[in-house]
């Protein structure tokens, strides 16, 4: 396993649509690894595969509080079926767009249907913080940030910080 560095904000692999997945193979496996390391050492409860900079659509996730079982979830190839109508709305941050937290509104509840390691087709009904991070790092595969959904002074205010940073980091 290897862990990998994490893409910030304004990288434009972010912002990329991502292909996918056609066979689970050895790469893949390592990647879904490599994926799961990155995010437990960050640390966060999700990470995107286009994080890390791979065009490919497959996101790991584990909700599990600290000091409970590890929980780590894989889905490849993911889509969103269905949404609840109720919407909450929970304070989201972003290893892409570190140290930084908004409140979001999002579906409560989702149903995700995805292949897992093994090739296993899965329906999944999330709800609480699941739902939210399902929602969040399915939007990665689109090129969609959370930032996305906050008022256009906000978000313009996030990118100009990010862009200010990458301008001095060279
Ligand atoms: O670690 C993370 N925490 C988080 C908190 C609220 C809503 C979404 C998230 S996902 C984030 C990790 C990340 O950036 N995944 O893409
Ligand atoms: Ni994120």
């Amino acid at each position: 396993m290897a862990k990998r560095p994490i893409l910030i904000l304004p990288d434009e692999r972010l912002r990329a649509i991502a292909e996918p997945i056609e066979k689970i193979d050895d790469g893949i496996r390592q990647l879904a690894a490599d994926m799961l390391e990155t995010m437990y050492d960050a640390p966060g409860i999700g990470l995107a595969a286009p994080q890390i900079g791979e065009l490919k659509r497959i996101v790991v996730i584990d909700v599990a509080k600290e000091g409970e079982e590890p929980e780590p979830l894989v889905m490849i190839n993911p889509e969103i079926l269905s949404y609840s109508d109720e919407v909450i709305t929970t304070e989201e941050g972003c290893l892409s767009i570190p140290e930084l937290y908004y409140d979001v509104d999002r579906p409560s509840e989702v149903t995700v249907r995805y292949t897992d390691l093994d090739g296993k087709d899965i329906d999944l009904h999330a709800k609480e913080r699941l739902a939210i991070c399902v929602q969040h790092e399915l939007d990665h595969l689109d090129g969609v940030l959370y930032i996305d959904y906050l008022s256009r002074l906000k978000r313009d205010r996030v990118l100009k910080k990010f862009q200010k940073q990458a301008r001095r980091a060279g």
